[in-house]
């Protein structure tokens, strides 16, 4: 059998993306609340503060703040073992720079980790998912500032005592290395509160905000094992790999460098200190950091039990500038496609055996547990897709989790990677975050909302929901 007894089978959300009730129970505005809907191609847009009449998907999300004992219902019924959220910190902590913590916020946290854990569904939780206070932001200049690092740490701390006997598995920061495509600004925000590409230095900017984060994690990560040895502390990263275009060895020396950004954030998380490729790039673009001694110390003495990762799709890149469609070059996409794959309606190459790839390539690197805490295929479906039998019919999703979870077997199987879990993102259909459409769907679940705010908000389960059921119960067998 490879998925190794107690395997984690479950899904994953975020907080901004479902709970909604954003100025509810004393929360803050975070980011997420003042970023509008986009659509493909179509960015969001990031508003000075709430602005009336500006639609922001995320203020109510799917209401998940008021329907949370269904959904969860809906969950164990899928069988699931593990649920992957995150916990908003303006619920905590509502301007991020209190001295004591909205006991409100506690509390709704505390309900929803006993619902879980009354059917044995194991939380598995992110402490910052692109959900900081805005206050942090208007206030302090984000993670431009040290002082976020204390704040942060605060923050983590309160939820490790609070929750120290409900949850055991949790993670820092969301896709931490997200912000190295440092032209997006979408990334920069999401991740640290920045516009980096309107920074006077850019990369100046990026690497001091990653070193206070990074610092904030490995605190975080000390402070946890003394409250609970039994926690297990891991980082997040997105995990695109970067293939090249061509065996040119141009082609192939540019996909390493490339890699290199993906790699910096979870070899310091991992290892403990910086790689040389980062120390050497510093130099050559002659930034001055504020990273002191004690900082080294930090970061060597919190690195991470286990790694987790979102995997949705590999990337191309070349040198050769013909080959590059510049209408199709953004923030999410490197403008050259892979002729052996398909691509989502939203262009994200589909590779199963990227998911193999990556796992082998994580494990050698790190010689850590793994953990996948994203995976899925976003997907156009209205309840106009319902078959005779009243259920939307995914068989595209699927399809997709089947070709990737036979990949993640030959990955345990063939090469001994040490897997701990799979949580594949949006098991309801939410908010997306790169877009803010509701109609980008990922779930096993259907949520009756759409793009304009519209719908009644009601539940109804997919084909794919009875067919994850039986993969979760035959842990992984009956594909
Ligand atoms: P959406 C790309 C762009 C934005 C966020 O993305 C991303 C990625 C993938 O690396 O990250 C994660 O909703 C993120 C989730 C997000 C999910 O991917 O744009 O951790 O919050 O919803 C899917 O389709």
């Amino acid at each position: 059998m490879p998925f190794c007894e107690g395997f984690l089978w479950g899904g994953a959300v975020a907080a901004h993306q479902l709970e909604g009730g954003w100025n509810e129970g004393g929360k803050g505005v975070s980011i997420a609340d003042v970023m509008t809907v986009g659509g493909y191609g179509k960015p969001r847009r990031i508003t000075d503060g709430v602005v009336a009449g500006e639609n922001y998907p995320n203020h109510e999300a799917i209401d998940f703040y008021h329907r949370y004992k269904d959904d969860v219902k809906l969950f164990a019924d899928m069988g699931f073992k593990a649920f992957r959220t995150s916990i908003a910190w303006t619920r905590i902590f509502p301007n991020g720079d209190e001295t004591e913590p909205n006991e409100e916020g506690l509390k709704f946290y505390d309900d929803l980790f006993d619902e879980l854990l009354k059917y044995n569904i194991e939380p598995v939780i992110t402490l910052s998912h692109f959900e900081m206070p805005y206050n942090l932001v208007t206030k302090y200049g984000a993670w431009r500032n040290r002082k976020l690092i204390d704040f942060f740490v605060r923050y983590a701390e309160v939820c490790f005592k609070r929750y120290k006997d409900k949850v055991k598995y949790w993670m820092t920061f969301n896709e931490i290395n997200n912000q190295a495509s440092i032209d997006s600004p979408f990334m920069g925000f999401v991740n640290s509160g920045i516009i980096f590409k309107d920074e006077p230095n850019p990369w100046q900017s990026l690497f001091q905000a990653a070193h206070y984060e990074l610092v904030a994690s490995a605190k975080a990560v000390k402070i946890g094992h003394a409250v609970n040895p039994d926690f297990k502390i891991g980082c997040m990263i997105g995990y695109e790999p970067t293939y090249p275009l061509t065996c040119r060895p141009e082609d192939m020396v540019l996909a390493m460098k490339d890699m290199h950004k993906r790699h910096f954030f979870s070899d310091v998380h991992c290892r403990g200190h910086y790689p040389s490729y980062a120390t050497t790039e510093w130099e050559r673009r002659n930034l001055d950091l504020d990273i002191t001694e004690d900082d080294l110390k930090i970061l060597q003495e919190g690195t991470v039990d286990y790694l987790a990762f979102s995997y949705y799709k590999t990337n191309i890149v070349t040198t050769d500038k013909s080959k590059i469609d510049k209408d199709n070059k953004d923030e999410f996409s490197t403008g050259v496609d892979n002729p052996y794959l398909k691509k989502t309606d939203w262009g994200w190459a589909i590779d199963p055996k990227g998911i193999r790839y990556t796992l082998d390539i994580l494990s050698e690197r790190y010689e850590l547990p793994l953990m996948i805490v994203e995976n899925g295929i976003g997907l156009h479906e209205t309840r106009e897709n319902e078959q005779s039998d009243g259920m939307i019919h995914d068989d595209k999703r699927i399809a997709y989790f089947q070709a990737h979870i036979e990949q993640m077997k030959k990955a345990v199987e063939e090469d001994g990677v040490d897997l701990w879990g799979y949580m594949p993102w949006g098991c309801i259909d939410l908010v997306s975050a790169g877009t803010g459409e509701m109609e980008k769907r990922y779930g096993f679940i259907y949520v009756d909302k759409d793009n304009q705010g519209k719908g009644t908000l009601n539940r109804k389960p997919k084909k794919s929901f009875y067919w994850y059921k039986k993969v979760i119960a035959s842990n992984g067998e009956d594909l």
